[in-house]
């Protein structure tokens, strides 16, 4: 463990653009040899449908299923898991819960519209998706948290039917993450993954309803899946390995510090966390806290490749170049770990989610703060913003013209139809001109 280096910069050193540069560098999933495989199962189970996915499903995670409905688990089921659980789960399950519903509420859009002085009424009507796809994944990556955090907006938003889809290698069942589907109101799970999976959903199959969009995290064969099948269906991101930025006036104890870097790099060797101070000192206190808190972590070796591969501590000159750098990174999740976080915020103009102050640790944000833990990563803050309830509900325009409005603006259209040389359009538009 003393071994441990963890990349310095220093925003005064002459290639600092260029550390930078490749300490970002991620390189966003994309196999030739993984293409080809998902292609493969996705064809398949478009064909074949139920015997294709029981099929994968029995050779990759290793189960024993005849039929489709062998790998469908019923509500009932779904309940006794959430009735089974310890009572100090339960209800951190229902707070957590809880608190994610009344936020999301908030997110929530309703339709409009207005109407013009000769009665043309123009709005936007607000529709929620009618079904929803969840991917959940197994082994070490199954967070019954992230079943809360996809399904509540769904639901807020007035998904119909929400249709979970988990494997189960060797049929080993995630009791948190059947109890997280039943509070959170999914209404059927599959025990099914991979491809195979995120192809049922995608294209239907005798048993596997087909949903209008696919939602959650997955490994490559997922990802690549995901982006395969877009267009069929919406689907949400492709996420990157988790990322912490935190910018401390080097007055937080390094401990804590510390431990919310931990806290992201834990998830994957591939998690980034960074610090981010113009303290000096602080930037060795922080270490020094690493070096003592690393040996008792239970996860210490991810925690420890993800510090030696993807880690940094940067020395700026102040808060300013502090969040000018943070901006450029636009990172996951961006803790202001200072004592007035009010006074920064204007600053702040990329990152996925902001955590103010010294004692909001990011992992409050993770379980039960209440906003969205899906969000945007590898600097794709830039653009898109945390899964919320506006990702499951859509939009239609509304058009009525009274007759007056119609024969009015016909005229407009006819003009600018005839110079697209669209004579049909232009047409259609001097019918509703009054003589
Ligand atoms: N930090 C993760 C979400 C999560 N953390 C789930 C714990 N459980 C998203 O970057
Ligand atoms: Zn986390």
């Amino acid at each position: 463990m003393t071994e441990l280096s963890i990349t310095r910069l220093s925003s005064t050193q002459e290639d600092f653009d260029l550390q930078l540069e490749k300490l970002l560098a991620w390189e966003s999933v994309s196999d030739v040899k993984v293409n080809q495989i998902v292609d493969d199962i996705l064809s398949e189970v478009k064909q074949q449908g139920d015997a294709a996915v029981v099929t994968y499903t029995n050779r990759f995670d290793l189960t024993s299923a005849d039929t489709m409905q062998e790998l469908e688990l019923s509500s009932e089921h779904l309940a006794q898991a959430f009735a089974g659980l310890p009572e100090v789960q339960r209800s951190a399950l229902e707070k957590a819960a809880q608190r994610i519903r009344h936020y999301h509420e908030k997110q929530k859009s309703d339709s409009w519209q207005y109407t013009e002085e000769d009665g043309t009424m123009l709005g936007q009507k607000v529709t929620p998706l009618d079904r929803v796809g969840l991917y959940v994944p197994g082994g070490k990556a199954a967070y019954p948290s992230s079943v809360l955090m996809n399904a509540i907006p769904a639901k807020v938003a007035g998904v119909a039917e929400i249709i979970m889809v988990v494997p189960t290698p060797r049929g080993e069942l995630n009791q948190l993450v059947l109890a997280a589907a039943s509070l959170a109101g999914v209404d059927r799970v599959f025990t099914i993954g991979g491809a195979q999976a995120v192809a049922a959903l995608a294209y239907g199959t005798e048993t596997v309803p087909k949903v209008d969009k696919i939602v959650g995290p997955g490994n490559i064969f997922v990802a690549t899946a995901k982006r395969a099948v877009f267009g069929a269906v919406g689907i949400d991101m492709i996420a990157g390995p988790s990322e912490i930025l935190v910018v401390c006036d080097g007055q937080t104890d390094p401990d804590w510090v510390a431990m919310d870097l931990f806290s992201q790099a834990e998830h994957d060797e591939d998690a980034q966390p960074i610090l981010v101070t113009p303290d000096a000192g602080f930037i060795d206190q922080v270490e020094e806290s690493i070096r003592k808190l690393l040996p008792t972590m239970e996860r210490k070796e991810i925690i420890e490749v993800s510090l030696r591969t993807r880690a940094a501590l940067i020395l700026v000159e102040d808060m300013q170049q502090a969040l000018e750098i943070s901006n450029r990174i636009a990172p996951e999740h961006l803790e202001l770990s200072v004592e007035d976080p009010e006074v920064l915020l204007p600053l702040v103009r990329h990152a996925g989610a902001i955590f103010m102050g010294r004692h909001t640790a990011e992992a409050l944000g993770d379980y039960c703060a209440g906003p969205n833990h899906v969000l945007p990563t590898s600097g794709t803050a830039r653009f898109s913003s945390p899964l919320g309830v506006y990702d499951f509900q859509k939009r239609s325009s509304l058009i009525m013209f009274s007759a007056d409005g119609a024969s009015d603006i016909g005229g407009v259209a006819s003009v600018l139809a005839r110079g697209e040389g669209l004579t049909a359009h232009a047409r259609s538009a001097e019918y509703r001109i009054k003589n």
